[in-house]
């Protein structure tokens, strides 16, 4: 037994060159998906390859799915997934990897179809195994692979016969390729991509290139297909009918990610036709301005990273998954996706192609891990490697290549430099001239055609956009894009807005892509609801790190990705109600408004009063226009939307908020001393502590200041980082711990004071806060005035009252911004209306528990029997749990209801900012400790 090929740093052996992927043609195939007999071993040695051999046993074998993970199937018999962000999981000493590596043994017999052509050639496909594989066909060693993401064929058409083939693949968790594959993601086994027997007839299509250009100064496009096997090629629609190798120019409408469109077609090699789907574009770096443009125009970004994910099935997506994906960017008004960090399944990228997305597709090769040791021994930089990371963008630039929505190719991930990364941009440049080159981990952009960053702060981006980077020349001459940003972890990200500004103020600035699309939570109803790192003890993890998306595992979109689609939508709406006009911008890069339908309301009190259609000018790419609104009287407030011709709605805009009705003091009730009671209005307090008992008969938990949250991802920050992190210094400074002394209740004419200290043991900072309570027959109001003492260094978490009611308190009504979740730098996609919901419904649930649900501007709500108006607007949250609870929870399923209703009403909360892998929050939306005043108004609903 030879398990040379393990560590061994070359890619593998007995391979097909790597060729163009496609989902099906004439010729026959045979899926070869299902249930497969499995044994896992602890060691590549445990078991000898008798297995492999015809008339094998599998006798007291287990089964697995196929394609799957088999640490994800078993019920934990097969082992667990791990995860680790950047460190490897066993010990860095390249190429080799540990002698507990878990193998798992394959195998299937299959028979040919009926149907199946009884001449010769056939193809084994393999589309996704993790880490290493080795193959045996009827006893026959066909031969072995590493690349897990990537694609492997093998000739096999000389060893099939009609019945009874047996199909053994022996599966190696840790390989030589692990080195090369050490992305921020679960470490996950198995043979997780379809496995396919592909019928390859005489004079079948081997290799292909469709190269379709689009010359935007003509309106043509031209066509030439570059094929192995001479044939012809046909696209109806255009009345074309071709030799391969011949060029093609007709008149053609061209593709983006904007207006898809795709010509039907086929490749007839004589002995195979394989359909086509051809988009006709043409992208440039263009050396007169720096730009990236698609048929003549610049295009911006607005991105997601999309790591595979299913919360059931690991990196093994079926395709409903991936449309469903496709479908969820498409309305979410995301223009492109990084396939960080490896080429998807390839039936992702022909959804791409057909709903328009603009495509960095991106090399299976990251190592990270290297960091840790100054980036000494880095494959990346390795000669030795480099047939390895050759090998690998090869297999990506050739099974990709056909596929218009690709614009960019990217070489890997956090790989450090070297000469191993100059050699897959060498190779990709000669064989695909045609696209542009992305890698981000070279600051001088020594291989690339874009300058590309993660994480950099407004304050930088802005730099760069006015082009003060300095840096080399050669990179100043290239256009920016922030490859990741907005670490979307638990509640946020926010600042969103701030930077779509900036993109869309500087022209250098061509887009961003948000960190990430989906949290890879691993579903475990039971325990934990859903499982992130350590969760499976492993000796390293990164904990929640690996819960970074904009979409829960479920694919529930959260609140950031609803704030992302309201950033990046492409029709800017501004109302101006003083000037009674709107302004509508048309922020596509390609299409105009003609798709879209206008409409105004007119609201008052949240309910609209009055709507019409609004008639807006054809606009193209990049124009605005003004448009009149109806005449309106004052004190109300306009919404105007736009929506598809399915009645999607793609933009709105509203005018600024009316303001608040003055309230005026007419709260003359005294308040009388009856026992161990204070009564005033509607209310009775306890007269030694001036702390409220009832308002109109309903018992509450008295409000109290409270500036605590439960510290979110983004709060705490990344442990790497120099900055100021907020979770750890809030509890340094006690803030989760604050006590309340009582310095005096008194009784006035027509108000009960209540003057305290609200202070963190150990630490001589603190906020006095004074409660004045005044009434009348029916309302009970609450003046707060706080005044901090002593040196705050740091920023609250929120200030505001805390106050409890009755668990029955459910329904909840309010008019404010709704209907989702909002913070200061959160808080785009919030409008103002009148919103109903109930308290469970009101919970964003992160797979971390953290603080979330508050809405923004609100400007009254109604709980548990209660209205509350607030003077000013204030944010309003409720649960069934206490923030204490909320801090102390680690997974959705830690937090139990108990039986009263928590209700925060805050004047003001800390932003969000990005800093669980980004910057912190920007100034404007610290909450910095100064003298506040902030009133409620209290009363029962009939
Ligand atoms: C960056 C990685 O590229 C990405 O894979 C992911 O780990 C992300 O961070 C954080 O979730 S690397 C960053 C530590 C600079």
């Amino acid at each position: 037994m030879s398990f040379a090929y393990v560590d061994d740093v070359l890619p593998g052996h007995g391979s097909l060159p790597p060729r163009a992927w496609y989902a099906a043609s004439s010729a026959g195939s045979l899926s070869l998906n299902g249930q497969w007999r499995f044994r896992l071993a602890p060691a590549v040695d445990t078991y000898d390859e008798s297995f492999a051999a015809e008339g094998y046993e599998a006798d007291g074998w287990s089964e697995v799915t196929v394609p799957g993970h088999w640490v994800l199937q078993g019920d934990g018999a097969f082992g667990s997934p791990a995860y680790t962000n950047h460190l490897y999981p066993f010990p860095v000493d390249p190429p080799h990897v540990p002698t507990e590596n878990p193998t798992g043994d394959h195998l299937r017999t299959f028979d040919l179809p009926d149907e199946w052509p009884a001449d010769g050639a056939a193809t084994l496909r393999f589309d996704g195994v993790e880490s290493c594989a080795r193959v045996w066909l009827n006893g026959t060693d066909i031969g072995e692979f590493k690349g897990s993401r990537l694609p492997h064929e093998f000739a096999v058409g000389h060893l099939l016969r009609p019945a009874g083939n047996v199909l053994a693949v022996r599966v190696h968790q840790w390989s030589s390729g692990s080195y090369l594959e050490d992305q921020d993601q679960w470490w996950l086994p198995g043979i997780f991509r379809d496995v396919t027997l592909l019928h390859r007839p005489a004079d079948c299509a081997l290799d292909f290139f469709v190269h379709a250009a689009y010359d935007h100064t003509t309106g043509t496009g031209t066509l030439r297909v570059d094929s192995d096997v001479d044939g012809r090629i046909a696209v109806p629609e255009l009345g074309v009918d071709a030799a391969t190798g011949d060029a093609v120019t007709v008149p053609v409408e061209p593709w983006t990610a904007e207006t898809p469109r795709l010509y039907a077609g086929t490749l007839d090699t004589g002995g195979e036709r394989v359909p086509l789907r051809i988009g006709f574009r043409t992208v440039v770096l263009d050396p007169a301005d720096g730009l990236i443009k698609v048929n003549g125009t610049p295009v911006l970004f607005k991105g997601v990273n999309r790591h595979e994910w299913h919360p059931e099935h690991g990196r093994a997506l079926d395709l409903e998954t991936m449309r469903r994906d496709v479908e969820l960017m498409k309305e979410h008004h995301i223009n492109a996706v990084r396939t960080s960090h490896y080429p998807p399944h390839p039936a992702f990228l022909d959804l791409c192609d057909e709903y328009g997305l603009w495509v960095i597709d991106e090399c299976d090769l990251e190592t990270h891990g290297f960091i840790e040791q100054g980036w000494r021994d880095n494959p990346a930089d390795d000669d030795r490697w480099t047939p390895a990371l050759l090998d690998r963008a090869a297999r990506m630039v050739e099974r990709d290549k056909n596929h218009p929505s690709v614009v960019l190719w990217s070489l890997g991930n956090e790989a450090g430099t070297g000469r191993g990364l100059t050699a897959m941009a060498e190779w990709i440049r000669g064989r695909d001239p045609e696209r542009l080159i992305h890698y981000e981990g070279d600051l001088n952009c020594r291989d690339t055609d874009v300058y590309s960053r993660m994480y950099a702060d407004h304050a930088e981006v802005e730099r760069v956009g006015r082009g003060l980077d300095g840096g080399p020349a050669s990179r100043r001459a290239l256009p920016f894009i922030l490859c990741e940003y907005a670490h979307a972890m638990g509640n946020g990200p926010g600042g969103l807005a701030d930077y779509q500004r900036l993109f869309e103020t500087y022209d250098r600035l061509q887009g961003a892509f948000v960190w990430e699309w989906i949290d890879h939570g691993v579903k475990d109803e039971g325990r934990y609801g859903y499982a992130y790192g350590g969760d499976f003890g492993e000796e390293l993890h990164d904990g929640n790190f690996v819960c970074d998306g904009l979409l829960f595992p479920d694919r529930t979109p959260s609140p950031g990705l609803v704030e992302f689609g309201k950033v990046i939508e492409p029709v800017r709406i501004t109302v101006d109600a003083a000037a009674g006009t709107v302004r509508v911008t048309n922020r596509y890069d390609f299409r105009d408004l003609s798709h879209l339908s206008f409409t105004w309301s007119y609201e008052v009190e949240g309910e609209a009063v009055e709507a019409g259609t609004l008639s807006v000018p054809r606009l193209g790419p990049g124009e605005a226009a003004e448009v009149k609104l109806p005449p309106s009287p004052d004190g109300g407030q306009w919404t105007v939307r736009a929506r598809d011709a399915d009645g999607q709605e793609v933009a709105w805009g509203q005018s600024a908020a009316p303001s608040l009705p003055v309230q005026p003091e007419r709260f003359e009730e005294r308040p009388v001393r009856a026992g161990r009671l204070v009564t005033l209005g509607p209310a009775a307090f306890d007269a030694r502590t001036g702390a409220l008992r009832t308002v109109g008969g309903v018992e509450v938990v008295a409000p109290r200041l409270d500036v605590w949250r439960a510290p979110t991802d983004n709060d705490e920050g990344g442990s790497w980082q120099g900055r100021e992190r907020l979770g750890l210094q809030w509890r340094e400074f006690g803030l989760h711990r604050m006590q309340h002394r009582l310095d005096g209740v008194e009784l006035g004419d027509d108000a009960l004071t209540v003057r305290t200290r609200v202070a963190p043991a150990g630490r001589d900072i603190g906020l006095r806060t004074v409660y004045r309570w005044t009434a009348d027959a029916e309302r009970l109001r609450l003046t707060v005035s706080v005044a901090p003492e002593g040196d705050w260094r740091i920023p609250l978490p929120r200030l505001g009252v805390r106050l409890g009611l009755p668990g029955g308190a459910d329904a909840v009504r309010w008019f404010g911004g709704g209907p989702g979740e909002a913070y200061p730098d959160t808080r785009s996609a919030a409008r103002l209306g009148v919103w109903r919901s109930d308290v469970d419904a009101l919970q964003t649930p992160y797979v971390r528990p953290q603080e979330n649900g508050a809405r923004a501007d609100v400007r009254w709500a109604e709980l548990g029997g209660l209205r509350i108006d607030g003077d000013p607007e204030f944010w309003f949250t409720a649960r069934r749990w206490t923030t204490e609870h909320l801090d102390a929870a680690a997974h959705r399923t830690d937090l139990v209801p108990g039986d009263t209703v928590w209700v925060n009403l805050d004047h003001a909360q800390q932003g969000i900012g990005s800093q669980s892998c980004g910057p912190g929050v920007l100034p404007q939306y610290r909450l910095t400790p100064s003298p506040a005043q902030f009133a409620f108004t209290f009363r029962v609903l009939a």
